[in-house]
């Protein structure tokens, strides 16, 4: 099942509430905070079929590393029987550590289906840190290298059937965050990188299309892992690791509606919510806003306004 603008999706929520990947408590609230924003309701007013199956749990685990590994574990075995079933699994997280079970298990179905795994990876920062140069501590910000195989990671794989996804196919778009060692790394990976200069320079709609562009000959699979910390702060203030100069409103949207127009997206994270840190549930809002958006829902889905004839319009100046 993929995202599509007349396609009506079956649809499967899976909360997954980690937040031992941070330091900072409040993500484990985000797949409440999503509910609560509506985002079964407004799924379903577009038609779609939406089953919440409700929040992982991994119950108590000694250490931060083996709790973190241990959703790592949930949510892969969860993420792989739903997308199997041909269900369209939206991941609701909990910090950005979530990625390393959901990648994986999207990229197991599609080496079931003798396919390539493409990511979208829409963040700020790279998250690919590893225990040895991250200057924070946290596991949120190593993600990407975890799956990368860099070193010191494998821990949180422990029990995994784990597949990679090769470096070409891992596009970090909206970054403004980068440690020195980081962008050392990613180079010398070879993993794309649209950071926000770039999106200045060319626009969201071409580097996007290039990416679909590249699906679409593949016949690839397409996981989509939004980082809350993509957008702009002032509109999406619940993150704990926010940073000027994020993806505004118009363009997050737009990125929403190509990749629904394209019809190829398999799955999806939201992560990063925190809603201790919302204003009034407006980050929430605006995640099931642009959610819906991926699913079909168009801003502009009404007819232009009629001017009569002799009225002024918006646009002519004093008659
Ligand atoms: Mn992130």
């Amino acid at each position: 099942m993929t995202t599509g603008s007349t396609m009506k999706a079956d649809i499967s929520l899976i909360g997954t509430p980690v937040q031992a990947g941070t330091h900072l408590r409040g993500c484990a609230m985000g797949p409440a905070a999503l509910r609560t924003a509506g985002l079964v309701e407004e799924l379903e007013a577009l038609g779609h079929t939406v089953a919440d199956l409700g929040d992982l749990s991994v119950g108590a685990q000694q250490g931060r590393d083996a709790e973190v590994a241990a959703w790592t574990r949930a949510i892969d075995a969860k993420g792989y029987e739903v997308a199997r079933s041909g269900s369209f699994p939206i991941f609701m997280g909990g910090d950005h550590s979530m990625g390393t079970g959901s990648i994986n298990a999207m990229a197991r179905c599609a080496r079931d289906e003798d396919r390539d795994l493409v990511v979208l990876w829409l963040d700020a920062h790279s998250d690919y840190n590893t225990p040895e140069t991250t200057p924070s501590g946290n596991i949120h910000g190593m993600p990407v290298a975890g799956i990368m195989g860099e070193p010191g990671l494998d821990f949180l794989f422990d029990g995994v059937d784990r597949v990679g996804v090769a470096p070409a196919d891992f596009h970090l778009f909206g970054i403004r965050s980068v440690d020195r060692v980081e962008r050392d790394l990613l180079a010398r990976r070879g993993l794309p990188v649209m950071d926000m200069r770039r999106i200045d320079e060319h626009g969201v709609s071409r580097l996007i299309g290039g990416v679909l562009d590249d699906v679409r000959v593949r016949n690839a699979k397409l996981h989509v892992s939004l980082d809350v910390d993509f957008l702009d702060p002032t509109i999406a203030p619940a993150v704990g690791t926010t940073v000027p100069g994020g993806a505004t409103y118009r363009e997050a949207h737009l990125i929403m509606e190509m990749l629904s127009d394209s019809g190829l997206v398999t799955s999806l994270d939201l992560a990063e919510l925190n809603p201790f840190l919302d204003d009034r549930g407006k980050t929430s809002l605006l995640l099931v806003d642009l959610v819906t958006s991926l699913f079909g829902k168009k801003i502009i889905d009404r007819a232009p306004p009629q001017f009569g004839a002799g009225k002024k319009t918006p646009w002519t100046h004093a008659a």
